[in-house]
């Protein structure tokens, strides 16, 4: 039995090409009927901020008209978007949120 099989022959391998996914921005939308306290409470439960992240967030939307939720790869960016606006309605709030391309 051969007890050194590569025989000391060292063969360098390119490194392996690894693409990146498209990313998508989850964008949170300002309306003037959806009360702050559930938009701190969407941020916290599907977007796993803490409190006081949440609440800056919601400020800045609240100020500026939108904000950034979170970027994520296609199917997790349209699964929350999904997730929030049927929480949304079920609560009955017109809070809205949409995804964008970037990269
Ligand atoms: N503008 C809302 C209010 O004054 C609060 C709000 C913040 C609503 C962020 C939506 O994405 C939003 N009650």
């Amino acid at each position: 039995p051969d007890k050194d099989p590569d025989h000391g022959v060292a063969v360098e391998t390119a490194p392996p090409e690894v693409a990146r996914p498209p990313m998508y921005q989850v964008v949170l939308l300002n309306d003037d009927y959806t009360p702050m306290d559930f938009v701190v409470s969407v941020l916290q439960l599907f977007f796993s901020m803490n409190r006081e992240r949440a609440t800056q967030v919601m400020l800045h939307v609240h100020t500026r008209g939108k904000g950034i939720c979170g970027v994520f790869t296609r199917e997790v960016a349209e699964t929350k978007v999904t997730q929030v606006n049927e929480f949304s309605r079920k609560h009955q709030h017109p809070l809205l949120c949409t995804l964008e391309r970037i990269s």
